[in-house]
C-alpha cells in the first residue's frame, strides 16, 4: 500500500484541508499521513473570528523524528500553508522524507474567485511559486494561476488564448505536469488542463457546470487526484475521476442552504472506493 503524507491545515470546522484529504485518500486505498500545518476553529471562507494556531515551529522535530524512525513517503501533497517560513520547510520535508522518485504534489491553496484568502498577500504567493517551481504537478485554479503569473484574472468564458497564456507563464514557474482547473472553454462546461511541460502535450476533461457553493472542492480534487495518482492511474485519468468526483460532491450539496461552507464529499466517496479501492 502506498504512504502518502499532506501538509496542510487542519480547520476543525468547514470540510476542507485535513478534514477531507483523509477520509478521500483513504477511499482511494491509500495510506494518508498527516503534517497539520495550523489550527484553525474553522476555515477562512465565510465564518467570523476564526482561531488560528501556526504549527511552524513543531515542523522540524517532527521531521527529525520521522527521519530517526526511518519514516517516508511514496508522495508529499501540499494544500493550505499557515505561513511563509513555512514553505521553506516543505521544501526540506521533500528533500529528507520523500523516497527516491517520490511525487512532489503542490496545490497553491490560496485564493479562489479573483482573491486570495484572508490572511495571504503578495510576499505569500511569491514564497508559494518558489515551491511550484520545486513541484513535479501543481494543481492551480485559475484565480491562482492569475496570481501566481501575474496576469489578470478571467473568471469565466475564457478564450483559448488567454488559456494558453496562462499555461505557458504556469509553465515557466518550473513544475513539470500543471493541471489547471475551472476552464470555461465551451459553454455549460467547466474543464480541467493536463498539461505536461515537457512534451506540451495538453488534455482537457470538461464535466457539466454544477451550481451551487463550491468552497472546499479544491481539497476535495486534489484529495481524489493524489489517490488516484498513488493507484497507478496516469494524470489524465486521475484528473478526470478528481473532476467527477467534484461534480458528484456538488451533486450531492445542492439546494442545501445549510451547507454552504463545504460539500457533503462524504455522500460521493463509493465512487472512489468503486473506481480506485479494490480487493486486492
Ligand atoms: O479550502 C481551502 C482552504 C483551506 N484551509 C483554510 C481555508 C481555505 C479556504 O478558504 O480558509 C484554512
Amino acid at each position: 500500500m502506498k504512504r502518502v503524507l499532506t501538509i496542510q491545515d487542519i480547520s476543525c470546522v468547514g470540510q476542507c484541508s485535513i478534514t477531507v484529504a483523509l477520509p478521500i485518500i483513504s477511499a482511494c486505498g491509500v495510506e494518508c499521513c498527516i503534517l497539520p500545518s495550523a489550527v484553525l476553529s474553522t476555515h477562512t471562507g465565510g465564518f467570523k473570528g476564526f482561531t488560528f494556531r501556526d504549527l511552524t515551529d513543531d515542523f522540524r522535530a517532527i521531521k527529525k523524528h520521522w527521519k530517526d524512525e526511518k519514516i517516508s513517503f511514496e508522495a508529499i501533497y501540499t494544500g493550505y500553508l499557515g505561513s511563509k517560513k513555512q514553505i521553506d520547510l516543505v521544501t526540506e520535508f521533500m528533500n529528507e522524507v520523500l523516497n527516491e522518485g517520490g511525487l512532489k504534489i503542490v496545490d497553491p491553496a490560496m485564493a479562489d474567485n479573483g482573491k486570495l484568502y484572508t490572511g495571504f498577500d503578495m510576499e505569500y504567493v511569491k514564497e508559494m511559486s518558489k515551491l511550484c517551481n520545486n513541484a513535479d504537478i501543481i494543481l492551480p485554479n485559475i484565480t491562482e494561476a492569475a496570481f501566481l503569473t501575474e496576469s489578470e484574472c478571467i473568471l469565466h468564458n475564457h478564450s483559448k488564448k488567454y488559456i494558453d497564456d496562462l499555461l505557458l507563464k504556469l509553465s515557466k514557474l518550473g513544475a513539470k505536469h500543471i493541471i489547471l482547473k475551472g476552464v470555461e472553454l465551451e459553454g455549460n462546461k467547466v474543464g480541467v488542463i493536463v498539461y505536461n511541460t515537457e512534451n506540451n502535450n495538453k488534455f482537457i476533461y470538461n464535466t457539466d457546470i454544477v451550481g451551487g457553493s463550491s468552497h472546499g472542492t479544491g481539497d476535495c480534487f486534489a484529495a481524489a487526484f493524489t489517490g488516484a495518482v498513488m493507484q497507478g492511474k496516469t494524470l489524465e485519468e486521475s484528473a478526470s475521476l478528481a473532476a467527477d468526483f467534484v461534480v458528484e460532491c456538488l451533486n450531492k450539496t445542492i439546494g442545501d442552504k445549510e451547507h454552504w461552507y463545504g460539500v457533503k464529499f462524504e455522500k460521493a466517496l463509493p465512487l472512489l472506493v468503486k473506481k480506485l479501492n479494490v480487493n486486492d
